[in-house]
């Protein structure tokens, strides 16, 4: 009977919380309301270690929790390879948190807060958790001058002119908003990265940063320059097999070490898209990644080396990662992990997995997943992307006979450490991520990476619950549309494996008939969708770049035939004749035309749906969202008409009676 008492009065109580107060959206899913001295009189939180860790996870319980006693416990038979681990059991009308580390009992701490702001029944609790992966990553693509390379929600939020001498509030947030969700290493800068990261005075502020990040158990991680040595140590040249660059980045890596003692190490972007990299001076990434982790290796640093390498070759840009990088396996350092970006292009609306996942079994892989909307409408769509990281991290790719989907792989292999990284989607924008929607995406990321096994539709259910309301009436609707909205942007973006038709640069809308003067052929939108009079698609079975053959058995067989192609990724691998009949009996012109149409309706259905829901949240983002939602919907017919009207130039068929008109 209390139980229920407790669970209304919570209810009312947060309800009354969203409902009176007006909203930023500053304050992202952490909406727990402070306990008065009074409540706290009433319970007793225990911790009896002093460290920086375990004293802020105490603190978070001492500010917000209402439930009774808790003991914080480190239990010396914990595991060791299960680090960051914890269990919570009632005992009595005590709640005991109990894990091997510091980081466990902070885990453990806001486990406890989520139970509680979501109402949940806190009696016979008994959870054990452990992480998915070792390394929980963010990378932010934030520049020395504030800007943010594909960044949506405003300037950075490092104020590098300000370190390390004036220190913004959103720093300690940010961590523990990082913290509340297991996220515990941070990449600060770009990965096309200005070589002064690495100078002195940098550094300075750059350990101003960990030092702030520490007691939320954040470590620092920084992109470097592999041109460095020359650049800024003023060297003849950066060839990483000349002693003196070596010792370079060995002097380097002390001096950050001096600084930031549990400094994490080096995330590098090598020959791609310009950047430097030992392939300047004949040498492999496997060269330049072994010398940076021996300069780290005393420290226990690592490198994150990125398999993103685009350059301009006549090769199907799709096959150039792979290419490069698989003779390569077994001459990477056991500190080197590869990060590999979730497709072989560049985080599309869909792509098929990356074929190197599993492709090279004695290297350390990780994915890297882009969280930042950059081709999904920056942060005016709502796109819920979940999906899309399950839909990798759950892709089989037939390498081994156990364990062998994406996150199998990426978990258990030849790692020192297993990774994931999200490019993250923070800037300092009032509400953190420019869409209010936008904010679940790193939450979802950061749950995922804790744990890969939770579902698109629970994680949904628990954002919305803490970060709006428990009501069911809101919960159950907005999270099947959360959940819907991934196939909603493919529909009205790039429907049936269609890929980077979107306008030159800047990647908002679309253009499919671009041409850019004097640009490579890669630039060009018909590169990638190849529309003709006999149909559209890129061929890259054995008749075109054969880029299916990278795929392990069954998948090339299965992606290679046009008739076992699963239609989400036809037009990846094959060029398809317009009138060609997919499996519900249309053609393929008139189910491009359905695919684009129902995009168009899917979101004008989120409109409704967001519209019924007025009076069940605060004002302020009910309306904010509204409006973006609007622009998305008019965004979505701009997608179809534009791609619809194009594409028929080629295919000379009629738009299906059924459907809208173009206008
Ligand atoms: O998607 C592309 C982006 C570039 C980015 C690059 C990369 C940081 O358009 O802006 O550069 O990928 O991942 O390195």
């Amino acid at each position: 009977m209390g139980n229920i008492v407790w669970y209304i009065v919570c209810l009312l109580g947060i309800l009354c919380h969203q409902l009176c107060q007006a909203e930023d959206g500053s304050q992202l899913w952490l909406r727990y309301a402070r306990v008065t001295a009074s409540e706290a009189a009433f319970r007793k939180i225990h911790c009896p270690y002093r460290d920086a860790v375990a004293s802020t996870a105490a603190a978070e319980l001492q500010d917000y929790w209402r439930r009774g006693d808790v003991d914080l416990q480190l239990d010396k038979k914990w595991p060791k390879w299960q680090p960051d681990g914890y269990r919570i059991r009632s005992l009595g009308s005590k709640t005991v948190i109990s894990a091997g580390n510091s980081t466990g009992l902070l885990y453990g701490a806001f486990h406890l807060l989520r139970l509680q702001q979501q109402g949940a029944a806190m009696q016979g609790l008994d959870i054990s958790e452990k992480p998915s992966y070792a390394l929980r990553m963010l990378n932010h693509w934030d520049n020395l001058d504030g800007t943010v390379e594909r960044g949506y929600a405003g300037h950075s939020l490092w104020k590098w002119e300000e370190l390390p001498g004036v220190i913004s509030p959103r720093y300690r947030e940010y961590a523990r908003a990082n913290a509340s969700i297991g996220i515990n290493a941070v990449v600060l800068n770009n990965v096309n990265a200005s070589p002064l990261i690495l100078r002195a005075d940098y550094l300075e502020k750059v350990k101003t940063l960990a030092d702030i990040f520490r007691p939320y158990g954040i470590r620092v991680f920084l992109s470097i320059n592999f041109s460095a040595p020359a650049l800024l140590g003023n060297l003849p040249d950066s060839d990483p097999l000349r002693p003196v660059v070596a010792g370079w980045w060995k002097d380097k890596a002390d001096e950050i070490y001096r600084l930031i003692p549990d400094f994490g190490g080096f995330l590098v972007k090598a020959n791609s898209e310009g950047q430097p990299g030992p392939q300047d001076y004949g040498r492999t990434h496997a060269d330049g990644a072994n010398m940076l982790a021996a300069a780290l290796r005393p420290h226990r640093g690592l490198v994150l080396w990125r398999a993103f390498v685009y350059n301009p070759t006549a090769e199907d840009r799709a096959k150039q990662a792979y290419q490069e990088f698989v003779p390569l396996d077994g001459q990477f350092d056991d500190n080197v992990i590869l990060q590999i970006k979730n497709g072989p292009i560049d985080f599309q609306p869909r792509e098929p997995f990356n074929p190197l996942f599993g492709a090279m079994p004695k290297t350390s892989q990780m994915v890297e997943f882009q969280i930042t909307q950059e081709y999904l409408g920056f942060s005016n769509h709502l796109v819920y992307l979940a999906p899309l990281f399950k839909e990798t991290l759950d892709a089989q790719t037939y390498s081994r006979s156990e364990a062998g989907t994406v996150a199998g792989i990426t978990q258990r292999g030849p790692h020192l450490v297993s990774a994931i990284a999200g490019v993250a989607n923070i800037g300092e924008d009032r509400n953190w991520c420019g869409h209010h929607f936008a904010q679940a995406n790193w939450y979802a990321f950061g749950r995922l990476a804790w744990n890969t096994g939770l579902s698109s539709n629970s994680l949904a259910r628990e954002w919305l619950s803490m970060t709006f309301s428990p009501d069911p009436a809101l919960v159950n609707p907005l999270s099947e549309l959360m959940v819907e909205s991934r196939e909603a942007v493919v529909n009205y973006m790039m429907p049936l494996g269609l890929h980077h038709i979107f306008a030159f640069e800047h990647h908002y809308g679309p253009e499919p008939w671009g041409d850019i003067p004097g640009g490579r052929p890669d630039w060009m939108p018909w590169y990638y969708h190849n529309a003709d009079l006999l149909g559209i698609g890129f061929d890259r079975t054995a008749t075109g770049s054969n880029a299916v053959a990278q795929y392990r058995s069954p998948l090339r067989e299965q992606f290679g035939q046009i008739g076992s192609c699963p239609e989400q990724y036809l037009l990846w691998f094959h060029h398809v004749p317009w009138k060609h009949r997919m499996k519900n009996g249309r053609s393929l012109w008139d189910n491009l035309c359905y695919a684009y149409q129902q995009g168009v309706d899917q979101v004008r259905g989120f409109q409704r749906q967001w519209d019924s829901l007025e009076g069940k949240m605060d004002t302020q983002r009910f309306q904010e969202v509204q409006s973006k939602l609007k622009i998305q919907a008019r965004d979505a017919v701009w997608w179809r008409d534009a791609c619809l009207l194009y594409f028929q130039t080629f295919s000379k068929m009629p738009i299906p009676a059924a459907l809208e008109r173009p206008v």
